[in-house]
């Protein structure tokens, strides 16, 4: 039975361009679950987008003097394009500040308020006169009671890490206008009633079946943890603005960006459909629950978030909506041994990754190495290391011996084939393997297995030799031949644009590669014997990475560099 695959990325904040480690956090595994499944034949909808609000989209515009609207769409734009250039195939890429969005925020906080989920509160938070608002955490900054630290953030301290509230800072100020003349000043906030939902948000918890233990681990600790009324407006200037009637005080208010940002899957979809109410309720209001395989790739940090919080959201506003069937969670990538940091410089940002390597490099290494239940660590010796010893050495070498000699000896010409049980057995038991572990999203052990597939067609080139003249030459290319066209099918989710050159090398449309399912795809002939394959297109498909050039960008991303 092929049932619709729903697939959503974490939507990447619209504060800068993302890393490495953010595209292996969710939206490269989702890529490679979303090709996986279209090629089984699956209909697949892949959604994402970026998250535009919040005081880090309006502190980020600040410092680059920018306006706010203007900044999120130069960003849009930007990010938009990184994910191409990684050939993320999103469905649709869209935004959380788009009108969709605004009215779904706004309907679901209207639904919370009437079904009594909703409280009032006053809070007392910093207000600047001089610079005419309130300040929420991040706006805040002043000396950390704990260590001393001089520029301590109002929510956290970056010298001893502990968490903080704004009050507890010593010598505060306005990281707006530097001004030391700030007060507490009472300002009413709306609260979401966590503890009433919590009865229906434990069940909902304990019953999801498909999450792996680790994810309903972190959702039923957040809930025996406590939970508590959390406030979901800020008075900020950048936002989803409360509907009018909701408005109070002299500041407007808007949603706080957890409140709206997950509902942004939703209004993206509705974005996808062009307001076309049947189509994304297709997805999001199915006929039957099962009849959509919701799937959610995020960052661990973010499963609180999308296990509890949102849920409980659509729970409490009665929103009978698609629940994720499972999500993945991902761990880490640490850099070199410790923190990506935007502001120091330090690791690979994703729109100058693709300056120095293609996208594949990128995409083979992270998946071979992704930190999926165990955080993993990126180093410019190991990226070239795996390029060169598994894309190089293995599938790399394979495809030019293949192709040597099949031009030399063979004047491109496919010869006649002659059936191998052997190999044949061999690599279905592997293409089983690889298909297997795709469907049950384990990235890392399906790369390992992909590796394990090319490595066959070594082994056998190496036993046959078919550079020698001899009888069994033929029958051995045409079997390499038939392997290459294996490999660009199985390759495919995993690294596209190697897999479609492959596939240019046999003459086979891209299309027709990505129609053919890894499992069984060994014996589904495309390969015409006696025709003529093209002669002249390029057979290298990598380049090796130097030494140098590996010392050299090392240097050049390691953080040292920041203070010049
Ligand atoms: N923007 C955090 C992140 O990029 C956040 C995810 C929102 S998902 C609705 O990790
Ligand atoms: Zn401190």
């Amino acid at each position: 039975m092929s049932q619709r695959y729903l697939i959503t990325s974490a939507l990447p904040y619209i504060n800068g361009v993302k890393h490495i480690g953010n595209l292996i956090g969710s939206m490269l595994p989702a890529d490679v679950y979303a090709r996986y499944l279209r090629q089984e034949g699956h209909e697949v909808l892949f959604i994402c987008g970026t998250d535009e609000h919040g005081a880090p989209a309006e502190l980020a515009a600040q410092d680059a003097n920018e306006p706010v609207a203007e900044y999120c769409q130069k960003m849009f734009e930007v990010q938009k394009k990184c994910y191409e250039g990684f050939c993320i195939s999103f469905d649709y890429f869209g935004r959380t500040s788009a009108p969709s969005n605004h009215k779904l925020s706004a309907d679901i906080f209207d639904s919370l308020y009437e079904r009594g989920f909703i409280e009032e509160k006053c809070i007392s938070q910093y207000y600047s006169p001089v610079d005419g608002r309130f300040l929420p955490d991040r706006y805040v900054e002043g000396t950390c009671p704990h260590c001393g630290f001089e520029k301590a953030r109002g929510d956290q301290c970056d010298g001893c890490g502990r968490l903080l509230d704004p009050e507890e800072l010593i010598r505060p100020y306005s990281v707006l206008s530097k001004s030391y003349d700030i007060f507490l000043k009472q300002t009413q906030h709306y609260f979401l009633n966590l503890p009433k939902l919590e009865d229906s948000i434990t069940e909902w918890v304990d019953t999801q079946n498909g999450w792996s233990d680790i994810v309903r681990g972190v959702a039923q600790k957040w809930i025996k943890d406590g939970l508590q009324a959390r406030c979901i407006t800020r008075d900020l200037n950048w936002g989803i603005e409360l509907p009018e009637k909701y408005q109070k005080g002299d500041t407007r208010k808007v949603f706080y960006v957890w409140f709206d940002a997950p509902n942004g899957y939703i209004s993206i979809t509705q974005d996808w459909a062009a307001g076309e109410r049947a189509k994304w309720e297709r997805w999001w209001k199915p006929e039957k629950f099962d009849d959509v395989f919701y799937v959610q790739f995020m960052a661990k940090d973010n499963l609180p978030f999308h296990t509890v919080f949102w849920p409980a959201m659509l729970i409490g506003a009665g929103m009978d909506v698609k629940k994720p069937d499972d999500i993945k969670g991902m761990s880490w990538l640490t850099y070199e041994k410790g923190k990506f940091s935007t502001s120091q410089k330090r690791g690979v940002f994703l729109d100058e990754a693709l300056s120095f390597f293609p996208a594949d490099y990128w995409r083979y290494y992270l998946l071979a190495n992704c930190p999926e239940a165990n955080d993993s660590d990126f180093t410019f010796e190991s990226f070239a290391a795996t390029v060169n010893k598994d894309l190089i050495g293995v599938l790399g070498n394979f495809v030019n011996r293949t192709f040597t000699v099949f031009r030399k000896s063979f004047n491109s010409e496919i010869p006649h084939m002659v059936e191998d049980k052997e190999l044949q057995e061999k690599c279905e038991r592997v293409l089983c393997e690889i298909s297997e572990l795709l469907a049950s999203r384990k990235f890392r052990q399906a790369t390992q297995k992909l590796r394990a597939l090319w490595v066959l067609g070594n082994e056998y080139i190496t036993e046959k030799t078919p550079w020698v003249a001899q009888p069994s030459s033929g029958p051995a290319i045409a079997q390499c031949l038939n392997l290459m066209r294996v490999f660009a099918i199985a390759s495919a989710p995993f690294i596209p644009q190697v897999a479609q050159r492959i596939a240019a090398l046999l003459n086979i449309s891209w299309e027709e590669i990505c129609e053919a399912p890894i499992a069984g795809c060994f014996s589904n002939a495309m390969l015409a014997e006696g025709s003529v394959l093209p002669h002249d297109t390029d057979t290298v498909l990598f380049n090796k990475i130097e030494d140098d050039v590996v010392d050299a960008l090392t240097q050049q991303y390691s953080g040292n560099n920041a203070a010049q």
